[in-house]
């Protein structure tokens, strides 16, 4: 990517650079890499963490840095940021992921995104391409990358691809992550496996949410196979053969539950790679997807530093990790409870549920997990909406076989939608957010459209 070398020669060339970096897992990571490579360099740095980048938020970026940099969002804003700059005389970097909006038309402003070649890399992937190009033995900021592509889900159907591969690679030369086959199953260090098989929810078996079932399922393989699982041991601790045949297990469940074009989408979902940190002791950090976790529960709340801390290695706030993530299950909790008595509206093409009862930070992630609940309707997308100081947070997804097999399209619908509702919004083919002035304008849109 071109673009990377003049970044770089505008970078090391201004005497005071400014970076703005979003706050989730992809955010963080990005910041952590660029506060590496600053260190690096030695140059004078400030740092400034934003929720997202509006015509409001901008106003808190200040102007007088030579070099502006944007890590994990910025594509998306291009309007936003040359409205804001467009008398400044410094340079803007541009590190982002997200989709392109336009191309900037002023030449200070250096538009880094793999889109632009027609690769795929995350926010953090950027910033790590970015630092390579400065010096490329800084291979040890490659598992940073590789915690932002897991943290934006890049490892859809079981693992990562592309650009991601490339970077995975350096993290392992490196040393510092391993790869494995496993089971796609969420907690694999901290979860006994009952409670793992208990949510996980891309197919509607009945082993969902359902204790004693998954007992008789895991008693039924051990006898079947005459092996002993203990149902609350943890994935991790289990070697690849037990894996194996707990995956095909599960996979022989679910053909009762989908319709016959589905089950060849079946094995991806099951089976895939699982990433961990080699070195790192502390459970909730050893695999990247409940790292990632780790780190929404710190800053979806606002608490970046606790974040940022455990991300470069400053372990002295794991126990404030800890405790910020006992309230982040605790908040997701209740929120569950909370859609299990309200009124999911069922359309034709999707189902949604409004209230006010949830914050905006964890609304996805409170609408991701509604798939393990009886009361939604597991093949069809979801929707969720709720009032914010300045309109509709609005959020959606759907299981991942309806991406894979129906070709849902959240992250294009919502897009269009909220251009309807006057407001903004797009995301992933199978998680997409929005924020709509006209909730009811929005919601009549969908209603008449397919979401391919
Ligand atoms: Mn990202």
């Amino acid at each position: 990517m071109i673009e990377l070398k003049k970044a770089k020669n505008i970078f090391l060339n201004s005497e005071n650079v400014l970076v703005v970096t979003h706050i989730d897992t992809d955010g963080l990571t990005s910041r952590a890499i660029l506060q590496k490579v600053v260190e690096r360099v030695n140059k004078d740095t400030e740092f400034l963490f934003l929720r997202q980048i509006t015509k409001n938020s901008i106003q808190e970026v200040p102007k007088d840095f030579d070099t502006v940099i944007f890590a994990d969002f910025g594509s998306g804003q291009i309007s936003i940021i040359e409205d804001y700059f467009k008398d400044y005389n410094g340079n803007i970097i541009i590190l982002d992921h997200h989709l392109i909006e336009k191309h900037p038309k002023n030449n200070n402003i250096i538009h880094v995104n793999p889109h632009l070649y027609n690769k795929e890399t995350c926010g953090a992937g950027v910033c790590y391409l970015f630092a390579k190009e400065i010096n490329k033995n800084w291979i040890d900021l490659a598992k940073y990358a590789v915690l932002g592509a897991v943290g934006d889900v890049q490892n859809l159907y079981g693992k990562l691809e592309g650009l991601n591969r490339v970077i995975l690679k350096d993290a392992i030369f490196s040393g510092d992550i391993k790869v494995k086959s496993d089971l796609q199953l969420y907690g694999r260090y901290t979860r006994p496996l009952f409670v793992s098989l208990r949510y996980w929810s891309d197919v509607r078996t009945d082993l969902l949410n359902n204790d004693s079932n998954i007992i008789s399922f895991i008693n039924y393989i051990n006898k079947k196979y005459n092996i002993d699982v203990n149902p609350t041991c943890y994935l991790s601790s289990l070697p690849y053969y037990i894996k194996k045949i707990i995956g095909n297990e599960l996979l022989i469940r679910c053909l009762n539950y989908i319709p016959q074009n589905w089950i060849k989408y079946l094995p991806k979902l099951i089976f895939g790679e699982s990433y961990e940190l080699i070195f790192e002791n502390y459970e909730h950090l050893k695999d990247l997807e409940e790292f990632s976790t780790c780190i929404n529960a710190c800053t979806r709340y606002s608490d970046y530093y606790t974040a940022l801390d455990i991300l470069i290695g400053e372990k002295k706030r794991y126990k404030k990790m800890l405790d910020n993530l006992k309230e982040h299950r605790n908040n997701l909790r209740k929120g569950l409870e909370h859609i299990q008595e309200i009124d999911i509206i069922e359309e034709k093409n999707f189902q949604y549920f409004k209230t006010d009862k949830i914050e905006s930070n964890i609304l996805g992630i409170i609408v991701s997990l509604s798939y393990s609940l009886e009361n939604i309707n597991w093949k069809k997308p979801l929707i969720g909406i709720t009032e914010t100081d300045y309109g509709y947070k609005i959020s959606a997804r759907c299981p991942r076989l309806l991406c894979l097999a129906e070709n849902v399209n959240l992250g294009l619908t919502l897009r269009l939608a909220s251009k309807k509702a006057n407001g903004f919004g797009g995301g992933h083919k199978f998680a997409a957010g929005a924020f709509v002035k006209d909730d009811k304008a929005f919601i009549n849109y969908i209603r008449n459209i397919n979401f391919r």
